[in-house]
């Protein structure tokens, strides 16, 4: 038996997805070329799972292939995601009718222009100023915005006595469940505001005041030099998307950090512009 249980939430949130060591993967944002070079560290490569914390797309170039590889590793069972607040962003903004999800114009032009995900329509073949961009753009993600729209908004793991929780841009200091509730699936897609767990860029240091110490609590969302890594806290966005950055996987419970070049050993890593 267990030595830990997640808390009991409603029964659609609380996934525990694996007893075996993992590799927290940050925010890939379209980078292929970096995301390539993390997976193939055998470090990474001998993990159990990947789990990805979320901002799969936007501001790099290749939203596209990166996202069908995420899909690709998860159907095969290698890896889980969460979503990121640009994927919420995407979805919330094109809207996905046959879910139930009501677009938002505001938001998806914030999207392309504030968030990178003008890079991820390129990506996609699409120039979203086009009259037609928002029918255009849903019909070239195809099945890729239903798996988008799907992802979990948070995960809950155990390997042997040391459990974690990974959502995008971690907690606040208020009760756990108060929190988690927020993200309810029936509530999700219809608040009206942007959903603070995915956005606020103030948590590297909170954590809900009844989670326990024996929690790890880890996300991606807000850029770091470098990875930082405790055991009670993991935060492993190293790139923000931006040029001239690296990818970081945190390995679990090791804690080792592999990080790629910032530029390096593929043509694509090497040509990086300046921000
Ligand atoms: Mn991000």
């Amino acid at each position: 038996m267990r030595a830990w249980e997640a808390p009991l939430l409603d029964s659609g949130q609380v996934e525990l997805i694996t007893d075996q060591p993992v590799a927290f993967i940050g925010d890939v944002h379209g980078h292929l070329d970096r995301l390539r070079w993390v997976l193939a560290q055998p470090a990474v490569a001998e993990a159990e799972q990947l789990v990805f914390l979320g901002d799969l797309i936007d501001r790099g170039p290749d939203s596209s292939a990166v996202v069908g590889m995420v899909r690709g590793l998860i159907e095969e069972g290698r890896a889980q995601a969460i979503i990121g607040n640009h994927e919420y962003a995407l979805v919330r903004g094109l809207g996905l009718p046959a879910a139930g999800i009501p677009a938002n114009l505001e938001l998806f032009t914030a999207w392309c222009e504030r968030y990178g995900g003008d890079e991820t329509c390129a990506s996609y073949g699409i120039d979203w100023r086009r009259a037609d961009g928002q029918e255009v753009l849903r019909e070239a993600l195809g099945e890729d915005l239903d798996f988008i729209a799907a992802l979990p908004w948070f995960l809950w793991g155990v390997t042997g006595d040391k459990p974690w929780l990974a959502v995008h841009a971690g907690l606040d200091e208020r009760g756990l469940v108060e929190q988690l509730s927020e993200c309810a699936p029936q509530q999700r897609w219809l608040r009206q505001d942007l959903p603070r767990f995915l956005y606020a860029k103030d948590r590297r240091q909170s954590r809900a005041h009844d989670l326990g110490d024996e929690v790890c609590l880890v996300s991606g969302h807000t850029p770091v030099e470098a990875a930082q890594v405790s055991p009670q806290r993991i935060l492993a966005d190293t790139s923000g998307g931006r040029p001239g950055r690296s990818l970081s996987a945190v390995l679990w419970p090791s804690g080792q950090v592999i990080a790629s070049p910032a530029a390096g050993p593929s043509g694509r890593l090497r040509v990086i512009s300046p921000e």
